[in-house]
């Protein structure tokens, strides 16, 4: 046996060929991604998923309201022209169904369905040192072995609900917005609640405000909304968008995020005021991202900056919102904007404007308890129909944690990563050699536009299956100094930003798991350039931050 690395020497028994060479777990945006990079290559490799069909993230928030806050021509795959060329998007900012049909047109278009399996729940995967090999066990029993193994398994797709006494009680029709009935609900003159006012949120009630017949918003804590401005693509605008994908990609590359809009290198208080609030006014008209990405980037790292920036946002919801009280309770005021995820809207604050909508702050009277007939709180009782609880996630590494992996010596990914997650790059981590954790914690592709960031992970990732096959390496480990280097520089740039600074899924922070961690390093907010050039570092070095193996 020759090895490049000693310490494997000692793995003894004979080699025997697992079923696959590749296991993707997950058919949503990013499993769809590197199958099609997979199979291209000849690779025999399929891919798991646990529901009956693709999508992911697209398939399963079926909620009233759900579609993109990127821009839809910078959420499509890049790969292929030909499939640039015949997708016409719809709407500047898709919705989901709309989506939802654009992953099964590539996936039919690239007959990738015959690499899938459905119904297919992982529920455990160990690694086999003699064999080089994973041992993936479904929930019905069943064991196939791969060499390597992928997870596509999503940031957000392990929902939580409140710990409220009474939950499985209600009568009416109640759901988490990530698992909202296929069937569509007729709202009108329902009395529907929605708890939480985040990201989805927030769509929920701008979508639901003038259908259902009285809305009840239960808010612990406001964020900072911007406007959507959402439009129809006209089949003239899609020629002309079509016609600019090279540049639309391109903008994308030299964002931090993956997202058309580029920052403003000015310092905000540099600028004159005058000038800072036409600036801001226009920044606040143009659609999408642009108010928090297309910003002054000083915003992001100083706190005088973003003062002044949520300052101007918190005049905007003054002027949107007419009752002055309602309009103080939709400010926030524990963070400023931009350190917690930004949700976009359309008429989100005008919904307040409307007599059949109310705004129940959990600060005055927290709920006590959910009833068969309703919410109470500590002030009384709400009576309702509908009960939708978009409350959130047990974020980036809840779905890693419900599948026991375990590898070298018995290690546990759940124990390893207990604290805070420690991983090369955010796709793999030592003591677990051969798992490619596509989309894993402290990954780009959390902060980013994810396709943006998928695309890069799955190519990176790609070349460098290519180049252990093509160097007949079996095994591949990141070195403990590569992720000692990564912890260190994840740790550098996000301490520079005020992101690291709010409680917000992207440090870890969920009450409903009692999890109040925070800088819990769980994201990668360095930028897509800066991780395409980490990422391009090891590549000119023959992946010299990781030990790589022959066959025993
Ligand atoms: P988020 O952003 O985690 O928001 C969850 C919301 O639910 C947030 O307003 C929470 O308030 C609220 N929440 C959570 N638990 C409770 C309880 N027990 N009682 C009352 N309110 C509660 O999840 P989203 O689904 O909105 O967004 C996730 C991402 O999905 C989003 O960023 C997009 O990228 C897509 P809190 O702020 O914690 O006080």
């Amino acid at each position: 046996m020759a090895t490049q690395n000693a310490a494997l020497d000692s793995a003894a028994p004979a080699p025997s060929a697992p079923d696959y060479e590749a296991i993707v777990i997950g058919a949503g945006v990013c499993g769809v991604y590197q199958i099609y990079r997979l199979q291209e290559l000849g690779v025999r490799a399929t891919v798991l998923e646990a529901a009956d069909d693709i999508g992911g993230t697209w398939l399963r928030n079926r909620y009233p309201g759900a579609r993109f806050d990127s821009e839809s021509v910078s959420y499509g795959y890049s790969f292929s022209k030909d499939l640039l060329a015949e997708w016409n998007w719809s709407e500047r900012f898709a919705g989901r169904a709309e989506t939802e049909r654009y992953l099964h047109h590539v996936v039919d278009r690239f007959d990738l369905r015959r690499h899938m399996q459905f119904g297919c729940a992982v529920r455990a995967a160990r690694w086999d040192e003699g064999r080089r090999q994973w041992a993936v066990e479904l929930a019905d029993g069943r064991v196939l072995t791969t060499r390597f193994l992928l997870t596509s398994i999503g940031m957000l797709s392990t929902p939580t609900l409140p710990r409220y006494k009474g939950v499985d009680g209600f009568r009416g029709v109640s759901f988490h917005t990530y698992h909202a009935p296929r069937e569509p609900i007729d709202y009108a003159g329902k009395r529907v609640a929605v708890i939480g006012t985040g990201a989805t949120g927030v769509q929920v009630i701008s979508e639901l405000a003038d259908k259902a017949g009285d809305l009840t918003v239960f808010q612990r804590r406001p964020n900072w909304c911007a406007p959507l401005h959402n439009a129809p693509i006209s089949p003239e605008e899609m020629a002309t968008l079509k016609a600019s994908y090279d540049e639309i990609f391109a903008a994308c590359r030299a964002s931090a995020g993956g997202f058309v809009h580029q920052p403003d290198i000015r310092r905000t208080l540099e600028v004159p005021e005058a000038e800072r609030l036409a600036f801001w006014e226009k920044l606040y008209a143009t659609p999408g991202f642009s108010k928090w990405v297309g910003n002054f980037g000083d915003v992001s790292f100083d706190a005088r900056a973003n003062a002044e920036y949520s300052n101007f946002i918190a005049g905007k919801i003054r002027q949107r919102v007419k009752d002055p009280a309602i309009a103080e309770k939709l400010i926030p005021t524990d963070h400023g904007f931009g350190t917690r995820r930004v949700p976009l809207e359309t008429r989100y604050y005008e919904a307040y404007n409307r007599d059949n909508v109310h705004l129940v702050d959990l600060n005055e009277t927290p709920i006590v308890e959910i009833t068969p007939a309703g919410v109470t709180t500590s002030d009384r009782e709400y009576p309702f129909d509908i009960i939708i609880y978009a409350t959130g996630f047990d974020a980036i590494t809840g779905a890693f944690d419900r599948i026991a992996f375990t590898g070298v010596d018995g290690l546990t990914l759940k124990d390893k990563w207990a604290d805070v997650p420690a991983t090369a790059y955010g796709v793999m981590t030592r003591g677990f050699p051969n798992l490619i954790t596509l989309a894993g914690p402290q990954s780009a592709s959390v902060a980013s536009n994810f396709p943006r960031a998928i695309e890069d992970i799955v190519n990176w990732w790609t070349d460098l299956f290519v180049y252990l096959r093509d160097n007949g390496l079996t095994r591949i480990e990141p070195r403990q100094e590569t992720e000692d280097a990564w912890g260190r520089h994840l740790k550098a740039v996000t301490d520079s930003l005020l992101l690291g600074t709010a409680r917000s899924w992207f440090t870890g922070y969920n009450s409903n798991l009692g999890r109040e961690y925070k800088n819990r390093y769980l994201i990668y907010v360095g930028g897509g350039v800066r991780y395409r050039e980490e990422l391009g570092r090891e590549v000119a070095s023959g992946y010299a931050g990781f030990d790589k193996a022959f066959p025993i």
